[in-house]
């Protein structure tokens, strides 16, 4: 029985990406005086690395050997992640990124339907506590029975840790959830923890290999805004917990 939806959050509850997680990151570099800074499509690279502390100590191997060559860098990229985190946050709180189309009527049929629901994300909590707050209102935190974020596993996406670090709090097995992910490394991970995932493309991952995902869609859509199919079936215009309870149990059939 289909007892749990577990979402990702950066790219498929809202794309939170190109125009928030990227301008926090600039603005912590101008802050810090660094002379980096990722445009549009340099930032859709950098996104193969996730986690933002890793991204960034990435982007310094490639193009600053004298920031990498410091003695504390370990603390200094983890004081930069801070006020990056923060820039982040001020930019939420300012009301800035929305929702993506259907996320919140999703998460009113499920919980109007009993289903439990969870997070499991690489982005840092503070975050995910940003995003629900400035778009569902102060309680909605309370809506996730886990939320599964950031340093709390040591391995980030594709490893399967977050999601399995999910499972284990809600106490399910995967078999009896289903994944939301937006990005290949997020359906790898999600897959490797064994989740039958669907997926919702965004600018940055259209291009991304997602055959392993059980649907592949644009948008989880709305009754006025259909969801186009890109690969696998769904029974309706857009993603309601009729159609998840479908796609279940036709997976689960034997
Ligand atoms: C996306 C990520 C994160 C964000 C930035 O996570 O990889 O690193 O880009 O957030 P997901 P932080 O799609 O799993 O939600 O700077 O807090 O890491
Ligand atoms: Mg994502």
């Amino acid at each position: 029985m289909l007892k749990a939806l577990i979402f990702d959050v950066d790219g498929t509850l809202a794309d939170t990406e190109r125009d928030g997680h990227r301008i926090a990151f600039n603005l912590a570099f101008e802050a810090a005086e660094l002379d980096w800074h990722w445009g549009v499509e340099c930032y859709g690279e950098l996104l193969a690395v996730t986690g933002g502390k890793e991204r960034m100590r990435f982007y310094a191997q490639q193009y600053d050997a004298d920031f990498i060559a410091q003695e504390n860098v370990d603390e200094i990229i983890k004081q930069l992640h801070a006020n990056k985190t923060q820039y982040y946050v001020e930019l939420l709180n300012k009301g800035k990124i929305p929702l993506r189309p259907g996320v919140e009527r999703l998460l009113h049929e499920a919980r109007e339907a009993r289903l439990i629901l969870a997070i499991a994300t690489t982005t840092t909590p503070q975050n995910v506590t940003a995003l629900l707050e400035s778009t569902l209102g102060k309680e909605s935190i309370n809506w996730f029975a886990s939320i599964g974020a950031g340093d709390i596993v040591p391995a980030k996406k594709p490893a399967p840790d977050i999601y399995q670090f999910v499972l284990k709090e809600l106490n399910l097995s995967a078999h009896e959830c289903l994944a939301f992910e937006d990005s290949e490394n997020g359906l790898l991970s999600a897959v490797a923890a064994d989740l039958k995932t669907l997926v919702t493309t965004n600018v940055y991952t259209n291009n991304h290999n997602f055959s392993d995902a059980v649907l592949v869609m644009d948008q989880i859509g709305e009754p006025d805004q259909p969801a186009k199919v890109i690969a696998g079936e769904l029974d309706n215009a857009y993603v309601n917990i009729d159609a998840l309870k479908k796609i279940h149990a036709k997976l689960f059939a034997s």
